[in-house]
Formats: structure tokens, sequence, C-alpha cells
């Protein structure tokens, strides 16, 4: 059976949780490949009696929370064990089963060293910084590619771990010490806070790649699930305003070890209207009262670190080039409920930099930055859409704006969220 890859094609926070949950029940592994807890997946689950109970994941894959899937962190994911330990108690407080987790042996270990370095190091940087979730990801990422990262087969090893944090403070603490007037950090410190988690780690760790390869070759299903979003990719990304991973289809290759041969399937997610989080480039961005409206109406706050998101109109540009980067089969549009009561919806189709027309990014970041968009104006729609299930049900201009903006980002729009909840969703595909 192929593998399935779900991404973010605009800047995060689409709804990918949402859309991993709503596949569960046909998926046997769901498979976490980039990031760390920087991210924020929500996902709202209606319960029996009717009452909602919601979820805020950020290290575990949302496919946890569908019963008889197996949850997989990969080797491409960075994992703070403190992070891991409290999402696992805190879902099994509420009654959820994660004993089928399986980690990565070769996945890196987020060190508090590199949480502090990554705080410090965007006050450092003052006006110019990222805008980072202050997690450590940068930092653990740059760790890995100089070969000085900790991973997580270190740990069962107590000479060979110690010998690893003695490497990777070398440099560090003269950089603490010197240049951000922060105490040295001792390498028995951090020693002993990775080992009090080696006992409950060595259970779920595995060869997760010969594990998801021997299911493919069983006729299981796979899904790996990506963080963050096309834009914040640190290759395809708006650089340096990225994360630190790779958060587009390919990366589900290197960071779970799976071959381009076994994905027959790309799902993007993309959200009605568009937000970020950080700093960068944004063109449709608003800072106005119809900013506040997307803001209200679509309770854009961080789901890891609470902050206001930055809201914008739809920008196709991006659809379109989310749908070449990452070889999307099929979108999931979501939220398309919180445009309702709009006189008109603005869509971007083009930008304009100095008096250019550009139909794609423009390849030059100055561009980019100085990129105003381009609008055609559709019309609005006044009716509540959250109970409508099929297509036909939704208002004519509400239909018309759905078929607009997939003509114009170039791949099929197969589910359409009509609100947060699991069962809010229109299937056309
Ligand atoms: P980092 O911490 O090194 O990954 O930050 C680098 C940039 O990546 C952005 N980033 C995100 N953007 C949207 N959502 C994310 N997850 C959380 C959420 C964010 C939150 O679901 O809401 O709660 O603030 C996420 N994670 C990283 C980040 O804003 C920087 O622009
Ligand atoms: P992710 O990072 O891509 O998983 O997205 P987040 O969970 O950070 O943010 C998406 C938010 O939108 C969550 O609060 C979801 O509950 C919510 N959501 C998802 N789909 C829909 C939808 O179709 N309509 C509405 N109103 N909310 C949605
Ligand atoms: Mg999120």
């Amino acid at each position: 059976m192929p593998a399935i890859v779900l991404v973010g094609a605009q800047w995060g926070d689409e709804g990918k949780g949402k859309a991993t949950d709503l596949l569960g029940d046909r998926i046997d592994y769901v498979v976490k490949f980039n990031g760390g807890n920087n991210a924020g997946h929500t996902v709202v689950i209606e319960q029996p009696d009717g009452s909602r109970e919601k979820y805020a994941l950020h290290l575990l894959p949302s496919g946890i929370l569908t019963e008889g899937v197996v949850p997989v962190i990969a080797n491409g994911v960075v994992i703070d064990l403190g992070v891991l330990f409290e999402e696992i108690d805190g879902l099994e407080a509420r009654g959820i089963d994660t004993s089928a987790l399986k980690v990565s042996a070769n996945a890196h270990i987020i060190a508090s060293y590199n949480k502090t370095l990554d705080k410090v190091t965007e006050r450092f940087l003052g006006s110019r910084k990222i805008g980072t979730t202050g997690r450590g990801i940068g930092p653990t990422y740059a760790d890995k590619m100089n070969r000085v990262g900790i991973r997580v087969q270190d740990l069962f090893d107590e000479s060979i771990l110690r010998q690893k944090v003695e490497a990777a403070l070398d440099v560090k603490n003269h950089l603490l010490v010197k240049v951000y007037n922060r105490r040295a950090v001792a390498v028995d410190e951090v020693v002993e806070d990775l080992l009090q988690y080696v006992d409950r780690l060595r259970p779920m760790v595995t060869d997760t790649s010969l594990l998801l390869d021997t299911a493919l070759s069983n006729g299981e299903t796979v899904l790996c699930e990506a963080g963050q979003a096309t834009l914040l990719d640190v290759d395809h990304g708006t650089y340096p305003f990225v994360t630190s991973s790779n958060a587009i289809s390919a990366g589900a290759c290197t960071g779970a070890g799976i071959p381009p041969t076994r994905v027959d399937r790309v799902i993007a997610i993309f959200k009605a209207y568009t937000t970020r989080v950080g700093e960068g480039p944004f063109p449709t961005e608003l800072n106005d009262d119809a900013g506040e409206f997307l803001r209200k109406q679509g309770a854009e706050f961080g789901t890891t670190t609470g902050r206001p998101r930055r809201c914008g109109w739809v920008d196709t540009v991006i659809g379109r080039y989310a749908t070449r980067i990452n070889g999307v089969t099929d979108f999931v549009l979501t939220k398309l409920d919180v445009l309702t009561g709009l006189e008109t919806v603005p869509v971007c189709v083009a930008y304009d930099v100095d008096g250019r027309r550009f139909e794609e990014i423009p390849v030059s970041q100055s561009d980019f930055h100085h990129a105003t968009p381009v609008y055609e104006e559709l019309p609005g729609w006044f009716e509540d859409i959250s109970a409508c299930r099929s297509f036909e049900e939704l208002p004519a201009n509400c239909r018309a704006y759905v078929e607009y903006v997939e003509e114009r980002i170039g791949a099929r729009i197969s589910v359409i969220g009509v609100g947060p909840g699991r069962e809010e969703v229109i299937v056309r595909h």
C-alpha cells in the first residue's frame, strides 16, 4: 500500500491536525517526520453525549487520537523529552491510549542549552529576529548539521552521551559566557537531565524506517504528517523567516526514511484565508478591521505560544506554489465558515512589485517583501454553512469561491472544512 503525505500549504495552522484525525480510521501508521514541539495541532472531537473535547498536540502525531493507529516519531523530528512525557501523561489522564507510540533511534534530542540559545539569540537579534517559538528547534537542527547533535540512541550509552554533550558544549559555553553573558552549562547537569527519561523511553525506541518499510510491504497505509508548512520550509520557504526543517512533502522521505517511490498521494491543507505567526513577508496581510475580523472569527492564536496570528486574505499564488513544490494531488480547504458574513471576499491572484506583475512568487526575497497583492473581488455569502455536509448545500456564492480558488491553485479541493469539529466537513471526492 502507498504512503500518503499531508502538508500545510501556507505558513502553518491550516488545520493539519484535524485533517490527519479525519483520515485516521483508514490509516495504520501516522508519522511525524519534521519539527518538534514548535508545532501546535488542535483537534476537536464530539463525544457521544454531544459535548466537545479539545486536544492540543505539540510533539505527538495527531493520529494518536485514533484507536488502532500506530503513532510514529521519525528520525527527522527533534524531541524535547520533558514535553514528550508531559504530553503522553496528559493524554493518558484523559483516557487516550498512547502505548503504541514508536520513536526513532535516530531522532535528535532538544537539550536544555539549545532552548536557552534559541531564546537568547532571538533577543540578541532584536528587530531582526525570526519570531521563533523559543522551543530550541533551530539550534538543535544546527547541531545535527554540525554533527554535534545528541540522538535518542545516545541515551542508552552513558559514556557516549557524556562525550557528545561535552563536544556540543565545547563551543556553546564559550558563546553563552562570552557573547550572551550567561552562565556556562555543566556537562553533568545535562547528562543527568537526559538520563532520567531513559527507562520510559527505551521500549518505544526502534528503527522506524524499517518498521514503516515492513508495514508498507505488508499492505498497510502510512500517513506522514508535516509540522509547520510549505512557506516555512528551510529550503523552499521565505528564508530566513522559516523553521529549520523540511516541511514540504519531500521532507517525509528524508525525515521518515521512506523512498519517494512509495509516496503516491500528497494532501495539502489550505486555509480559506491566510495566517502567519512570527516575522517575515506576508503580501495579503491585513492590519485593519478585516484582519481583526478573521482573527476573531477564526480564533487565530498560536496553539503552542498563544501569540495572535497575523491574518490576511487567501493567496492563490502561494496555493499554486504549494501545488508545484509538494506535488499536491488533493487539497483540504479549511475554515471556509470563517468567511461567512462578508459582502465581498478578495482573492489574491498575482502580485505587483514596483509596477511589475508577478504570477509566481518572486525569486528575490527583496521583491517578495515589496509585493502587494492583486485582488479579484468575489461576492460573499451570509448563510451559516456549518451544518452543510454536501457541496450542493453550500450557498451559490460560496461554491463559486471554492471553484475559483480551486481553478487557480491547480489541484482538486477534495474536502472542505465548515467548522472545527471532526464531523464538520464536506467530502467531495
Ligand atoms: P521555530 O520555533 O524555529 O520553528 O520558528 C521559526 C518560524 O516558524 C514558525 N512556526 C510556526 N508557525 C505557525 N505555527 C506553528 N506552530 C504553533 C501553532 C505556533 C505558536 O500551531 O500555533 O503557537 O506560536 C509554528 N511553529 C513554528 C515560527 O512562528 C517562526 O516564524
Ligand atoms: P495545524 O497546526 O495545521 O494543525 O492547525 P492548528 O490546530 O494550529 O490551527 C487550526 C485551528 O483551526 C484549530 O483550532 C482547529 O480546531 C480549527 N479548525 C480546523 N478546521 C476548521 C474549520 O473548517 N473551521 C473552523 N472554524 N475551524 C477549523
Ligand atoms: Mg498549528
